[in-house]
């Protein structure tokens, strides 16, 4: 299990946001509009757990024949190392990582955003200069080496560049009680 890689729930595909556990059993995080509780994935296979959306963005799946890795998958493929979550400030650089566009990086704009999709209203989110588009949700947000979040949505692409909100992770990690690898 590493951030920004694939998996698949139905016929759709979505991303690893981090590596966790809870307790002994390894899993992800990722965003809760790609499935609802007792959803299953494959490629890894697990089920979700518990997810909240609209309102939050955010989920965990279970993955327990998996090993969770403390990294998020960067420039090129190349591993980076997750050591926290502290969330950095509006002006600071961030990446994250998806299933559909890689790694791509921007800039935070704004914390405590609020964006209405069509199922409803997600408050909380952090806006960022960063691209994405379809199937990159869920993936990881990343600042140095701290976690931030996982890909909610947004606008734009990244052919001609986009903005793109994230839930962060902090919220999921106490909600649930997982713990990061
Ligand atoms: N919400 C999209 C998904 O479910 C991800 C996305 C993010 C799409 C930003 C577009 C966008 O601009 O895969």
């Amino acid at each position: 299990i590493i951030g920004g890689a694939a998996y698949y729930i139905g016929g759709s595909r979505c991303s690893v946001g981090f590596a966790v556990t809870r307790g002994s059993t390894p899993g992800f995080t990722t965003a809760g509009h790609c499935g609802r509780a007792g959803s299953r994935t494959t490629s890894p296979t697990g089920t979700f757990q518990g997810s909240s959306f609209p309102g939050n963005d955010y989920a965990w799946v279970a993955a327990p024949n998996n090993t969770a890795t403390p990294y998020v998958r960067g420039s090129g493929g190349a591993n980076v190392t997750v050591r926290g979550s502290t969330q950095a400030a509006v002006g600071a650089s961030i990446c994250r990582s998806g299933s559909t566009t890689g790694w791509r990086c921007g800039v935070i704009r704004q914390h405590g955003a609020s964006v209405t999709y069509q199922q409803g209203t997600v408050s909380g989110l952090t806006r960022t200069t960063a691209c994405a588009e379809p199937g990159d949700s869920g993936g990881s947000f990343i600042s140095g080496n701290q976690a931030q979040g996982m890909t909610s949505g947004g606008s734009g692409n990244c052919s001609v560049g986009g903005t793109t909100y994230h839930q962060p992770v902090n919220e999921a990690l106490s909600v649930y009680g997982l713990t990061l690898r």
